[in-house]
């Protein structure tokens, strides 16, 4: 029976937002304590080497969901919160074979990979089609993109959870709707957060965001309760699934801006804003591990813990998380952060967490990615992948559990200007492209843009300090040519 459960556990692939490398004590900050999550690393198995398939949200989902790199699809930018559907019904998600082996299957939290046929065309005040369920999600409570987009409004099974008949909701990226304030011309409305970049346009629960809405009434969420809501729908699906098996893709808000946590939550990081948030991440976890435990679930069920891109501080609200970082790095060793070509970019904590079938207390340094998702989680659960589907996803089962130490032969990654960048268990390459060093818009933080090749020796410079290329001329040219295999371009 042991065995037989171990050969088939629940699966919970857990997606944190913007959560750097170096944001978990597990991974060596003593500037925000995470215990959960460090125990779970303690008894399960911690990746130095993870990566995830983009260092913005929608491409890396969309890779991590679909086991098909972000750039071989237009349209896997980040996504506006009335995008039309990036996934398509027809292609095979990690969902989809899941769902195949026999398992109850969930989207909850975060999505930003749009809903319905047409950008634009959503009426939010009836059901919606093309939602997760299209998708191989049999169930979802999500947010349609991100918290500073707007609608500020839970879907649940296709609806606005939660549906206000008396404020009907109307969401526009174009114009504003006559006689609804802004954050740009009513900042006196702006009670919680103000904007230091964007994020000036509809204001909903004293904070402004992108995107026009009006409407919404009781279905407006509070973004201090967002982590509540997220765990509390978790847990019911736990609860109601605890007699077969089940995946949930479950995605926190945390710690994507605004970062605004709940209240109990404040006062607790040195760091402010953006340290309480990590902390309440951890108390997800916490919440998730007490459920499966209080069930008689924990020794069967598998949790991976990772993010869906690399850090960042200023990400458009003044919440100080620059001022108070003090000597903490979000990105660990890398070089580059979120939106960024280097490391910092796609470089993700990732903890697999599964007492029965992982030993205790491994770390690896194995190269992994997280377009491996599908394929993998399909060899775990048994059942073969669709020919033709998850076309770019790989099987590394052994690695992920820590039966070995295998790496992927390379990674690929995408930044934020849909540069593609190639790792090998050594070297990083990065091809050459126009653009500045640095982002203009906002965040104050290196792109990775060069005019020449750029390859670092990862074995002696984690940092990407010392452009080897010239040095390496055979080696510059054969990761670019495998990049140019791998890419088609
Ligand atoms: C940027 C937003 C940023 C964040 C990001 C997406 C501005 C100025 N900045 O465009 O705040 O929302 O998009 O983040 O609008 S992600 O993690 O979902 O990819
Ligand atoms: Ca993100």
């Amino acid at each position: 029976m042991a065995s037989a459960q171990a050969q088939k556990p629940n699966i919970i692939l857990l997606v944190a937002d913007d959560l750097g490398y170096g944001d978990l004590s597990c991974y060596g900050t003593q500037l925000v304590h995470t215990p959960v999550t460090d125990s779970l690393a303690a008894h399960g198995l911690r990746f130095t080497n993870m990566h995830a398939c983009a260092s913005t949200s929608t491409p890396s989902r969309y890779g991590m969901l679909t086991g098909e790199y972000p750039f071989r699809r237009s349209g896997t930018n980040v996504a506006a919160g009335n995008a039309g559907t990036i996934i398509r019904p027809e292609q095979t998600t990690v969902a989809d074979l899941m769902r195949a082996a026999g398992y109850a299957t969930a989207a909850i939290g975060k999505w930003h990979l749009g809903l319905r046929n047409e950008t634009g065309r959503q009426d939010w005040n009836d059901t919606l089609d093309v939602t997760p369920r299209d998708l191989g999600f049999d169930y979802h409570y999500i947010m349609a993109a991100t918290a500073d987009r707007v609608p500020c409004v839970y879907i649940e099974q296709g609806r606005v959870s939660q549906h206000d008949p008396d404020a009907p909701i109307s969401v526009s990226y174009q114009q504003n709707f006559e006689g609804e304030p802004t954050g740009r011309d009513n900042p006196e409305l702006l009670t919680k957060l103000r904007p230091s970049h964007g994020h000036d346009q509809s204001i909903v629960n004293g904070i402004s965001r992108i995107g026009y809405m009006k409407g919404g009434g009781r279905a407006l969420w509070r973004d201090e309760d967002i982590a509540d809501s997220i765990v509390a729908h978790a847990c019911g699906f736990i609860e109601r699934h605890s007699s077969e098996p089940f995946f949930m893709y479950l995605c926190t808000n945390d710690v994507h801006v605004p970062r605004m946590p709940h209240e109990r939550f404040r006062g607790l990081s040195e760091m402010g804003l953006r340290g309480e948030a990590i902390l309440q991440f951890d108390w997800t976890v916490d919440q998730l591990c007490r459920t499966l435990r209080r069930l008689g679930l924990d020794e069967q069920t598998l949790i991976l813990i990772t993010s869906d891109n690399g850090p960042v501080l200023d990400d458009g609200y003044a919440d100080r998380a620059e001022e108070l970082c003090g000597t903490h790095r979000p990105w660990g060793p890398w070089r580059g952060a979120k939106y960024s070509a280097f490391e910092g970019g796609s470089a993700v904590p990732f903890i697999a967490y599964w007492p029965g079938g992982i030993g205790q207390g491994g770390v690896t340094d194995a190269l992994c990615s997280l377009i491996d998702v599908p394929a993998t989680l399909a060899q775990l659960v048994g059942v073969s992948v669709p020919h033709g589907a998850a076309p770019d996803s790989q099987q590394h089962l052994s690695t992920w559990l820590g039966r070995d130490r295998k790496p992927r032969p390379w990674a690929v990654s995408m930044a934020a200007n849909r540069l593609v960048t190639l790792r090998t268990q050594r070297y990083k390459y990065i091809a050459p492209s126009k653009g500045g060093p640095m982002i203009t818009w906002g965040p104050k933080i290196e792109t990775g843009n060069a005019p020449v090749p750029q390859l670092y020796d990862l074995s002696t410079d984690v940092h990407e300090d010392h452009n080897v290329a010239a040095e390496h001329e055979l080696l510059t040219k054969r990761m670019q040519s495998l990049l140019q295999t791998i890419t088609g371009q």
